[in-house]
């Protein structure tokens, strides 16, 4: 009964083989890593228009490096990520007409608004924090594209964390000001970065597959936890408060627990109805208009080049 080919690309699984873009897939296999390496791929690019929006404010020259270094290495990551979910059959055309055409999910985290400084070092310290927790598992995934993507990825997204966390440091060491600002920062990124593990594991449609096929290692809720158990005392080492009254150490288990995520807002933003989802799919539809006179032109140049090597 079933397919002979299934049971033997489990068994592949089972043993930890890598899987490679020729070898059989179901296609259940192969939807799932489209799917989620597409939505990653344009969580990265989307995700340089909130830390591209400071470039041009930096407050000093080292900052500005950083900051652009940081935004390259995010448009170098949708890259690779589009790479690999090409060699799955789907060309980069159609997916980037999906994110022009809101068609396609993002991660919900950037439909929020910078609107201080104090939020470039937030995102470095809480956004690329809990992606390098989701990502570091990736590196096992059994797909073999995504997992080598994910090497280079995480090592960029490690240093990213660590410039946002010394960056909010610097701002605890300030001036009570800036200090406000740090904390002001933290109350409005603390539970959106909370929300980008996805939900909770009951309302999870797609892990319990996304792990028996080793994409997944580890649930929403597993990493979420790492995460908070993470971050919770970097923010005390500096100063900071977590905005959650509900927030306690539980000495049994180890684990900091947190108050109710607000579920309802989670929903919204990936229902299109985020501070700023217009926006960023509104910017990345004029950046793809505006750069059509440079892929039409590269295409006629390499066409005319092709045509003169013939001859
Ligand atoms: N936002 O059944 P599950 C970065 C959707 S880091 C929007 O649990 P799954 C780096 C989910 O797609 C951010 N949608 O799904 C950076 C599904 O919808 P669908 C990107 C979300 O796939 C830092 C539905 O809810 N990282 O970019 C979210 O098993 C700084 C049901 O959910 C990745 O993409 C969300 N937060 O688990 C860049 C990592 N959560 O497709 C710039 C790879 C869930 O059925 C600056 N992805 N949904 O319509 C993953 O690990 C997984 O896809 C999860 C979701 C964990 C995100």
């Amino acid at each position: 009964e079933g397919d002979p080919r299934e049971a033997r690309f489990m068994a592949r699984i089972d043993a930890e083989e890598r899987i490679e873009p020729n070898d059989f897939m179901p296609e259940g296999y192969r939807k799932t890593l489209v799917r989620q390496i597409a939505q990653h791929a344009h969580s990265e690019i989307i995700g340089m228009l909130p830390e591209g929006n400071w470039i041009t404010r930096a407050p000093s020259l080292r900052r500005k490096a950083a900051l652009l270094a940081k935004v390259q290495d995010e448009g170098g990551h949708g890259l690779y990520l589009y790479c690999a979910a090409e060699t799955l059959g789907k060309s980069r055309e159609e997916m980037m007409d999906e994110l022009v055409d809101g068609r396609a999910k993002y991660s919900s985290i950037f439909n929020y608004p910078t609107l201080t400084w104090a939020d470039i070092g937030m995102i470095g310290w809480l956004v690329d924090g809990a992606a390098i927790m989701n990502q570091i598992p990736l590196c096992r995934c059994s797909f073999g594209p995504y997992a080598r993507a994910m090497i280079r990825i995480c090592k960029e997204e490690s240093f990213h964390q660590r410039q946002g966390y010394e960056q909010i440091m610097t701002l605890c060491a300030g001036t009570p000001e800036q200090k406000e600002l740090a904390q002001d920062s933290l109350n409005r990124w603390w539970w959106p970065s909370i929300m980008m593990f996805g939900p909770s594991d009951g309302d999870s449609v797609h892990s319990a597959k996304s792990m028996a096929w080793k994409i997944k290692r580890f649930t929403n809720d597993e990493l979420r936890q790492k995460f908070i158990d993470a971050t919770v005392p970097q923010a005390h080492r500096i100063g900071l408060e977590i905005p959650d009254p509900d927030l306690k150490f539980n000495e049994e288990t180890g684990h900091w627990e947190i108050g109710e995520i607000d579920w309802e807002e989670f929903k919204r933003v990936l229902a299109g109805g985020g501070p700023c989802n217009a926006d960023r799919v509104a910017a990345r539809k004029a950046a793809q208009e505006n750069g059509a006179w440079v892929r039409d032109a590269a295409l006629a140049y390499a066409q005319k080049r092709a045509a003169r090597e013939s001859e």
